[in-house]
């Protein structure tokens, strides 16, 4: 009876409640949910699905941080790394011109600050100015701005006059406290996460929200995690996407929880998609999912495959995705989407069509 009146909620475009989205993942199976998610779909972004041609600079794996999750950072990988600004440039200045988009996050270096972010934005934009720069995540600006004394919103004013045109979803993991201090205790507090993109909103850098999920949470706090983000949202508005992110477990120190069933992540974006009914865009990142899950999820709430990541990063790869070279071309890109019965539609930073 419950679920039908939660369906109803849906059908009429009501909001539905924490308690509601508990029962959804307690007892809505994948049939229901995906008809919901898909219905929020549609009314939102029709049958687009789009995609962004972006590549990925990660400027350093060393962390100051220890999270056990963590498959990239130099206490766990083999490797370590620190690109010189040089480095970053030729990188910059190595891709196409119709790329569009440049996604810059790493490790939180305990030798770099806001100084050397803030010039590196500079640089990069005398470079090629009509690249949109959407860089640093919460807890990199977080550490970098606490370390050079100024408030939160005049570390995040100088970086925006540096370039920064909005801040990517990471760092989010769960919010809820008694996890998080188990799995990442010592990054940034889920408060001062929230802080952050809401500083950025006011002063109009746009963000995206993740969530890390499928480790130790249960369906209560990833319920609290979505409240959380969607009570942000309706002060301010200034989310684009969700991404909800499925742990995996390769060469970290969580390997002991096995990863959960594909049938656990399509309910993940499905709920997202119908909790978060103040989200415009759902995203799958296809490196973290692979790219037949990422086909498959078009059909569960999501409207948006990130892009063509036209460099590799390596924050997936060493954590076991499928893929160890996440390139996609833009053909490649257009075929899974029309398989799945979608418009593909490249898009700018901002969600614009480019013709
Ligand atoms: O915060 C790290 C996650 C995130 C693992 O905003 C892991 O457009 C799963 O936030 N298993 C960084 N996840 C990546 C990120 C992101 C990616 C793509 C697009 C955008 C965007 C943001 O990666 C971290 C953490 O939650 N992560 N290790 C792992 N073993
Ligand atoms: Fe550092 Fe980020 Fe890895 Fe945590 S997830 S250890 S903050 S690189």
């Amino acid at each position: 009876m419950e679920l039908r009146e939660i369906a109803q909620k849906v059908n009429e475009a009501q909001r539905i409640t924490p308690a509601e989205g508990f029962l959804l993942f307690e007892q809505g199976d994948l049939g229901f949910l995906g008809t919901l998610a898909d219905l929020i779909r549609q009314r939102k972004n029709g049958d687009n699905a789009y995609f962004i041609r972006n590549f990925h600079i990660e400027p350093t794996n060393i962390c100051v941080n220890r999270c056990k999750f963590c498959s990239y950072s130099h206490h766990f990988s083999k490797t370590s790394w620190e690109l010189t600004v040089e480095e970053i440039l030729e990188k910059v200045e190595a891709q196409e011109s119709n790329v569009t988009e440049l996604h810059i996050t790493g490790a939180v270096h305990p030798d770099r600050d806001i100084w050397y972010y803030g010039e590196l934005l500079v640089k990069i934009r005398t470079a090629r100015p009509n690249l949109h720069i959407k860089a640093y995540s919460a807890v990199e600006l977080d550490y970098m701005i606490k370390k050079s004394g100024m408030s939160m919103k005049d570390g995040l004013g100088y970086l925006k006059s540096c370039g920064l045109q909005s801040i990517p979803g990471g760092g989010a993991e769960i919010f809820d406290e008694s996890i998080r201090k188990e799995i990442c205790g010592m990054k940034s507090t889920s408060l001062a996460w929230l802080e952050i993109h809401e500083t950025a909103h006011e002063l109009g850098i746009p963000s995206n929200a993740t969530m890390l999920y499928g480790h130790r949470e249960n369906y209560a706090q990833r319920i609290d995690h979505l409240e959380r983000l969607r009570l942000l949202q309706d002060r301010t508005g200034g989310f684009n996407a969700f991404i909800p992110l499925k742990f995996r477990n390769s060469h970290n120190e969580m390997s002991d929880i096995p990863e959960v069933s594909v049938v656990e992540d399509m309910k993940m974006y499905a709920i997202a998609r119908i909790y978060l009914d103040n989200f415009p865009h759902l995203k799958a990142y296809w490196p973290a999912v692979g790219r037949k899950l990422a086909q498959v999820s078009l059909s569960f709430g999501v409207d948006d495959l990130d892009g063509t990541i036209n460099d590799s990063t390596r924050i997936y790869s060493l954590a076991g995705a499928d893929d160890q070279n996440p390139v996609m071309t833009v053909s490649q890109m257009i075929t899974l989407i029309s398989e799945a019965k979608r418009i593909p539609v490249e898009r700018d930073s901002m969600y614009n069509p480019i013709s």
